[in-house]
């Protein structure tokens, strides 16, 4: 009975803010946390030594990948992923839902997702029993029930109920076969736009005791304002007393919105690909490296960061590495962004404890260019 324990420290006293921290055997996470994606066991371009000194508490991994490669036989040869890829922090697995869900071809049943395997093109299947198997394998401190999220393309309200009910389904056969006592296990919410299906879900999945709850099915390209509303109707529905976890989200406007109505975790891949493609994240807006008007600028990406590029480095040289597709281009800018998404979580943690989230949130609004909605 090792698994995590969330402590709230603190809700802020003019929204649904909340200050708080997961205990786990690897070390305390502080909430709100943004969480690194290192899908193949990687944050693409960074040393472990990097994702630690850009501040990550926690990182990523899915499920899906690493079935798929390096397979299960390597992870349990190497005795899970924290001793492959020598990472000692906390680590979440993303149970394969989402990402069988994008593949081409793939079949829902009853039993579980079928798809092709992109490697030799034999048919898998991924059930919830054989996710809980996966994740188990891997070893990750958190991992995700097996849960469906709906393609983008359906809009159809009756595949969308029948999709709860059966991600429900595979939510109590995921609890049933997890059974590593050192490995929390968190249930989904599904329900698309649905106001009634999204109370469906949630009632159906807080009535199984997982450690913490997420609210999937979001950030799949729905406007701002839907998903405004469903965090609006829902985050504070999900129990006070374990963590929850909004996936897929990390963009400030997002951050401060999720955080705004009381969610605490968030993975994103959006650092690490701006990074790759030359684009930085700064507390000013976005800032695109590749310009040419950066040539001659000797200034960091940004003034008073802490992080080891701008510390180390101009935006002058950056633009120079990008433009020879330079490796280390994309390495630095990624440390950059995920730093700035760190220290954009640690930012709203200070405003919670003084009460002052929305002021901060006004503030960021005021003084950067990112898009209010
Ligand atoms: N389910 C799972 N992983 C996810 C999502 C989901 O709905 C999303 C949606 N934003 C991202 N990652 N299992
Ligand atoms: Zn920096």
């Amino acid at each position: 009975m090792n698994k995590i324990r969330y402590e709230l420290l603190h809700v802020d006293k003019y929204t649904g803010a909340r200050r708080g921290r997961i205990h786990t055997k690897r070390g305390i996470i502080e909430t709100p946390v943004f969480m690194p994606v290192g899908t193949n066991a990687t944050v693409k371009g960074l040393t472990g030594r990097m994702i630690e000194e850009v501040g990550s508490e926690i990182i990523l991994a899915n499920a899906f990948h690493l079935f798929l490669r390096p397979g299960l036989e390597v992870l349990n040869h190497f005795n899970g992923i924290h001793n492959f890829m020598n990472w000692k922090k906390p680590l979440l697995t993303d149970s394969g839902g989402f990402q069988v869900f994008s593949l081409k071809g793939r079949k829902i049943t009853e039993e579980g997702v079928t798809f092709k395997s992109p490697l030799d093109g034999s048919t898998i299947m991924i059930s919830p029993e054989k996710s809980m198997e996966i994740q188990q394998t891997i070893g990750s401190d958190i991992a995700m029930a097996f849960d469906e999220c709906v393609d983008t393309k359906i809009t159809d309200y009756n595949y969308f109920k029948e999709s709860v009910d059966r991600t429900f389904r595979w939510a109590k056969r995921s609890y049933e076969a997890h059974n590593r006592d050192d490995q929390a296990l968190f249930g989904i919410v599904q329900g698309g736009l649905y106001s009634d299906l999204r109370q469906r879900s949630l009632e159906q999945i807080i009535s199984i005791p997982f450690d913490g709850y997420a609210l999937g099915g979001l950030a799949v390209g729905e406007p701002y304002q839907e998903s405004e509303k469903v965090l609006k109707e829902f985050a504070n529905k999900l129990p006070q007393d374990k963590p929850r976890y909004i996936m897929g989200i990390g963009s400030p406007t997002m951050m401060l919105l999720s955080v705004e109505n009381g969610m605490d975790m968030f993975d994103c891949v959006l650092p690490t690909r701006m990074g790759r493609h030359g684009t930085a994240l700064t507390w000013k807006g976005k800032l695109n490296l590749k310009n040419s008007k950066m040539t001659f600028d000797d200034k960091p990406i940004e003034e008073g960061c802490t992080c080891y590029a701008c510390q180390n480095h101009s935006r002058g040289y950056i633009k120079h590495l990008y433009k020879r597709d330079e490796l280390l281009a994309k390495t630095l800018i990624s440390i950059h962004n995920l730093h700035f998404n760190i220290s954009f979580v640690k930012a709203m943690r200070k405003a919670i404890e003084e009460d002052r989230f929305r002021e901060f949130k006004e503030e960021f609004f005021k003084t950067s260019t990112y898009p209010l909605k």
